[in-house]
């Protein structure tokens, strides 16, 4: 099908919409957060996925399609709806489902907008603290309205970085990465969000984020976010579609923690590049 080259719309209202089906679907899973009962559609050894994910992507999805039906939509439950311009949505209904799970109190919703392939307004919402992340390309990073940056911790001996570990399989452990990041950094974190690992390192919380194998609607509006802070947000495209190896964090400790993880920059582009 044809894609039509119009002109983007106002980044804007895009955010506008952004912003309004993160509320909705924060509210879906607000509601399931205090019913007594979980539903569990499917369990595996590291993983788990809930009703709670669906449905809240259902009603995101109702959201972004009214507003505008002909962009595409790569969300993690659904997967790719085709696109008729060069607008693509990537979201996360829940990011942070196990710790949803075993009701630990830290999981947020993720939506981004693509325009020609390059992540333009970022979106992320946790319910339980009220905290809207959000950014527009160019125009800055914000947590409920008052700006952000990322922390200037000068050395990696001072940083304290969160590190996402998966769904772990012999292929896809991090172990050998934590060890060589553990001896160097002053203390690792594992939060279990990637979107709020990454939102965090935008307002300075943690000094940077790491995962070996990490999908993009869990990184990608957050990367923006982290960007639009005076950060970067950097991928290595991996053998299965949309999962990456992605490093996160400031200018002056990219570099060095990099260099630590033998993450081979000349592989690597920006999370905000889907091209
Ligand atoms: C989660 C990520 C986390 C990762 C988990 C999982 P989900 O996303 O946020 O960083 O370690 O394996 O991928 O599945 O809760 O959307």
């Amino acid at each position: 099908m044809a894609i039509s080259m119009s002109r983007p719309p106002a980044f804007t209202d895009i955010l506008d919409t952004a912003v309004m089906a993160a509320h909705a679907g924060a509210a879906v899973i607000g509601a399931a957060w205090h019913s007594p009962t979980l539903v569990v559609n499917k369990r595996a050894h590291h993983d788990v996925k809930l009703a709670a994910d669906v449905t809240s992507e259902k009603k995101i999805l109702a959201i972004l399609h009214a507003a505008r039906p002909r962009d595409g939509i790569l969300a993690e439950e659904s997967g790719a709806h085709q696109a008729r311009t060069s607008g693509l949505w990537i979201v996360d209904p829940l990011d942070g489902t196990v710790n949803f799970s075993h009701r630990h109190p830290h999981f947020c919703v993720s939506i981004a907008w693509a325009w020609e392939g390059v992540v333009r307004v970022g979106v992320v919402y946790d319910p339980l603290r009220d905290e809207l992340f959000s950014a527009i390309q160019g125009r800055g990073a914000f947590l409920n309205g008052v700006p952000i940056r990322v922390a200037s911790t000068t050395s990696v001996k001072r940083a304290m970085v969160a590190i996402g570990f998966g769904k772990v399989t012999p292929e896809t452990t991090c172990l050998p990465d934590m060890t060589r990041l553990a001896g160097v950094v002053q203390k690792l974190r594992i939060m279990g969000s990637a979107a709020l690992d990454i939102a965090y390192t935008a307002c300075g919380r943690v000094d940077a984020y790491y995962e070996s194998h990490i999908y993009f609607w869990d990184i990608c509006a957050a990367a923006l976010i982290l960007e639009e802070a005076g950060g970067a947000a950097w991928m290595i495209p991996s053998a299965t579609p949309y999962k990456v190896r992605c490093l996160a964090s400031s200018p002056i400790l990219i570099g060095t923690l990099a260099g630590h993880l033998r993450f081979d920059q000349a592989h690597t582009k920006p999370c905000t590049n889907l091209r």
